[in-house]
């Protein structure tokens, strides 16, 4: 069994932020299956939010999406979180589901829609200012479908100008992250397809503007330690939505498809200084589940992440360094396998019981009773995507 003792106290400074859309039923736009106990609102949300949070401790805050969490008093939300154990974490913006926005948002030609978008933003700037949240993350589904469809650079004109007026809302406190995708709903340009995208925009902004880093939107093959080590490197990395993915966007759990990746993204983000406590990078989940169980769709999410966390702080550093200097590629190639190849689960079964945490969370959730009783209390749980 590896020995954890020297990362002990770093495994404790994790933090996972869960999406509350990952506990009502969302899916693909072919079908959405209902699961009999799901939330039947955004508080019945973050209690299965605690849960995860009870069984793992891992999850300390739950990301909101607005208006898919709507409800007339924030404050009363947050302090339903906060006798929950938790806190409200990432407020997320919509500008995707009113047709309104059929031809944009933030780019939008007709300056009354841009204001409308814009004002959706201040909203959620004043719904952070009641549940003391940090961060507003902007996902944009604007782009064109058709070449010659819209002028692309006028478009990325509005956006920044969009983008200043609701940057300059912002609390000293609180910070925005701006969300890329390469692909999907728009399929000749998004917007803001990439990285590179994201970076210029946020950076004529100010410190307090980041990028978002999904890790299902990229393209196949795409290198994405690399982008976070670039990142990190400009101090411009926000935060992660994390899941995974075989084909495009497919909000799976992390770590599911490719554990390898998962690996190599978090061994960038600890040499970068992105892990701990003095870092600022917000690791979100941005998930669905669509045919399995929600509570432990995320409780196997954030295993995940703690699993391969373990692993990644397991690299020999040293031996590593020696053998990067030495030019011996091979070595370095094995020190850094070893690591990834390093069984950390019954470590970690210790390491939480020693923490006074169930050992093994999922069989912890299952015999709890939780989801049973919520089966048997809960009628009518809500699609969450399209339940506002
Ligand atoms: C867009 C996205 C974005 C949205 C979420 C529901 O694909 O990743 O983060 O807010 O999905
Ligand atoms: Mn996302
Ligand atoms: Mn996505």
């Amino acid at each position: 069994m590896p020995d954890l003792s020297a990362v002990a106290e770093q495994l404790a400074s994790q933090e996972i932020e869960l999406p509350s859309w990952a506990f009502g039923n969302a899916g693909t736009r072919f079908r959405v299956f209902e699961t009999p106990g799901v939330p039947r609102d955004p508080f019945e949300k973050i209690s299965d939010a605690a849960q995860v949070h009870r069984m793992t401790g891992l999850t300390p805050s739950v990301a909101l999406h607005i208006p898919w969490d709507k409800v007339d008093d924030y404050g009363e939300l947050a302090a339903h979180a906060t006798e929950n154990g938790l806190r409200l974490g990432t407020i997320n913006s919509n500008t995707f589901q009113d047709a309104d926005y059929k031809f944009g948002s933030l780019t939008h030609s007709d300056p009354r829609i841009r204001q409308k978008a814009i004002d959706h933003h201040l909203e959620c700037i004043e719904i952070m200012d009641a549940t003391g949240s940090q961060d507003l993350k902007i996902w944009l589904a604007d782009g064109t479908n058709y070449p010659g469809q819209d002028d692309m650079r006028a478009r990325q004109d509005r956006l920044a100008e969009s983008l200043s007026s609701i940057y300059a809302r912002l609390g000293e406190s609180q910070r925005m992250v701006l969300e890329y995708k390469f692909f999907e709903p728009s399929f000749y340009h998004m917007d803001v397809p990439d990285w590179g995208t994201s970076l210029i925009q946020v950076q004529e902004l100010g410190d307090r503007a980041l990028v978002c880093l999904d890790t299902g939107h990229h393209a196949p093959g795409t290198n994405i330690e690399f982008i976070v080590m670039q990142l990190l490197r400009a101090g411009k990395l926000g935060s992660f939505d994390f899941n995974s993915r075989f084909y495009a966007d497919d909000d799976l759990i992390v770590g599911a498809a490719d554990p390898f990746q998962l690996f190599r993204i978090i061994a960038e983000v600890v040499r970068g200084g992105g892990f701990g406590s003095a870092s600022s990078v917000a690791f979100m989940l941005d998930e669905c589940h669509n045919i399995e169980n929600k509570i432990e769709g995320q409780i196997r999410s954030v295993l995940n992440v703690q699993e391969m966390t373990a692993r990644v702080l397991l690299i020999d550093q040293c031996a590593l360094a020696e053998a990067r200097s030495a030019g011996d590629v091979l070595r370095a190639n094995e020190v850094y396998m070893d690591a990834y190849a390093t069984d950390v689960r019954e470590a970690l079964f210790a390491w939480r019981e020693s923490r006074g945490l169930p050992g093994n969370p999922m069989a912890a959730h299952r015999e709890s009773g939780y989801d049973t009783r919520n089966v048997e209390t809960r009628q009518g749980g809500r699609q969450a995507s399209w339940g506002a």
